[in-house]
């Protein structure tokens, strides 16, 4: 069993599409084991995606993710990483296949609803950065 994180980002939660983000990833068989919804500062923003931190894309980006309410959920599941990475699609909806996440719901490279963590090292780290060890459930 692998945990990952998942952020449901501002454009969707605006949008209404938790619901429907949720059905897609329960129904590939990941499960939610932690869950809550809070509006990042653009200093948690930054702290979040630090990684990206010499992007010319890191202000634009950290400013969109702290513009409204996002949910952040850890799934569990076998190969649960790479499992959610496959069901969210490519970063830009236009390059994303048929069937995934962002294909489905994603406006734009930038707002593109949702999250996944992209390696061990990073789900622990992001997973960490959102929930303590008790608010996990499972
Ligand atoms: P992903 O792992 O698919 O979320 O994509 P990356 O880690 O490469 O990028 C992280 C976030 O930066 C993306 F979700 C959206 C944003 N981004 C841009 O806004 N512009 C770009 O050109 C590339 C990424």
């Amino acid at each position: 069993m692998e945990l990952t994180l998942c952020l449901i980002k501002p454009d969707a939660v605006k949008r209404n599409l938790v619901g429907g983000i949720l059905f897609m990833i329960e129904k590939a068989g990941l499960t939610p084991v932690a869950m809550k919804m809070l509006k990042l500062d653009q200093r948690l923003a930054e702290g979040f995606y630090h990684v990206h931190k010499e992007r010319p894309f890191f202000g634009e980006l950290t400013e969109y993710m702290a513009s409204g309410p996002i949910v952040a959920i850890v799934l569990a599941g076998d190969n649960a990483i790479k499992r959610y990475r496959e069901l969210m699609g490519a970063t830009d909806p236009a390059q994303a296949a048929d069937g995934t996440i962002r294909k489905v719901y994603a406006v734009s490279k930038q707002e593109n609803s949702v999250h996944g963590s992209d390696a061990p090292e990073t789900a622990a780290f992001e997973i960490s950065y959102f929930f303590n060890a008790t608010e996990l459930v499972g």
